[in-house]
């Protein structure tokens, strides 16, 4: 085996006590979707959601990786051949556990975007509707944040990736979100074994060779060991 590809969501940062989406008293049952993680929600109230990523910032820079960030964290420097780590998610944990590359395909609460001129630079820890542009000097910027409707980031080298795969993982995603929910059909198709890790199957889940339950901290660790042993 040559190449993993793995695809994270906000599973596997719950137990670093960062909010999933869709559970019960989840991120989506506090907030609705089309008022904090849409353009549309943006330009209605811009107040309301910097403040959603305020807040979120500020939470995510008082969490620590767990054991299942490290778990991959440890893959990617042990592993003889290459591993590609894919989030959905916006925080840094991976990073903070030790991931050297790592593809926001959601973009990162760490990051501002100017919605004119597309510029991207770091975000300072609270920022205000109409904060102005470094670039342009408009005041443009927003967090750099993929909404409902736009575009996720890197999705040709993502497709290249999955096309080159000989093992396919996916982490504590529910798979409602596509294009992310797309990739283990893709990556099947293109001849890769494929393993789930969830605390329960997703709505993908019946796509996926191999289904690990539990959570990620417990999970992925011996998962790790298996691969670096083989
Ligand atoms: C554990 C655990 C533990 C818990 N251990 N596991 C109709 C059909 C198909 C598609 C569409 C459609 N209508 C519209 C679309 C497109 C739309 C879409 O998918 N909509 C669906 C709702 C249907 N997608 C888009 O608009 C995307 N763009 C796009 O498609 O562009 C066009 C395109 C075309 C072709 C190719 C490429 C592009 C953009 C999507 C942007 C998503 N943005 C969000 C919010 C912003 C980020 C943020 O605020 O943080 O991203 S939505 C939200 O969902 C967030 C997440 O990244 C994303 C996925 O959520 P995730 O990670 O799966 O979390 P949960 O909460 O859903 O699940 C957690 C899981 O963990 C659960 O399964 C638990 O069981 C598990 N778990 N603890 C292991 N300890």
């Amino acid at each position: 085996m040559q190449k993993i590809v793995i695809l994270t969501g906000a599973g596997i940062s719950a137990e670093s006590g960062l909010g999933t989406f869709r559970a019960e008293g989840g991120l989506w049952a506090q907030h609705k979707i089309e008022d904090v993680a849409t353009p549309e929600g943006f330009a209605r109230n811009p107040k309301l959601v910097v403040d959603f990523y305020n807040a979120r910032r500020a939470q995510t820079a008082e969490a620590d990786p767990n054991a299942g960030h490290l778990a991959l964290a440890k893959l990617e420097a042990e592993f003889a051949g290459e591993v590609v780590l894919i989030t959905q998610n916006v925080d840094d944990l991976h990073e903070k556990a030790g991931s050297q590359k790592v593809i926001y395909m959601h973009g990162a609460l760490k990051g501002a975007l100017c919605a004119a001129c597309d510029t991207r630079w770091p975000a300072p820890m609270v920022m205000a509707p109409g904060d102005a542009c470094p670039n342009c000097d408009r005041p443009t910027a927003r967090p750099d944040i993929v909404w409902f409707g736009e575009m996720p980031y890197d999705m040709d080298e993502i497709f290249d990736h999955l096309a080159g795969a000989d093992l396919f993982a996916s982490i504590g995603t529910s798979g409602n979100v596509y294009p992310a929910a797309g990739f283990v059909a893709e990556a099947r198709r293109c001849g890769a074994d494929t393993v789930e890790f969830n605390l329960e199957p997703s709505l993908v889940g019946s796509q996926f060779d191999d289904i690990r339950i539990g959570p990620a901290t417990e999970t992925l660790p011996p998962w790790v060991d298996e691969i670096l042993k083989s």
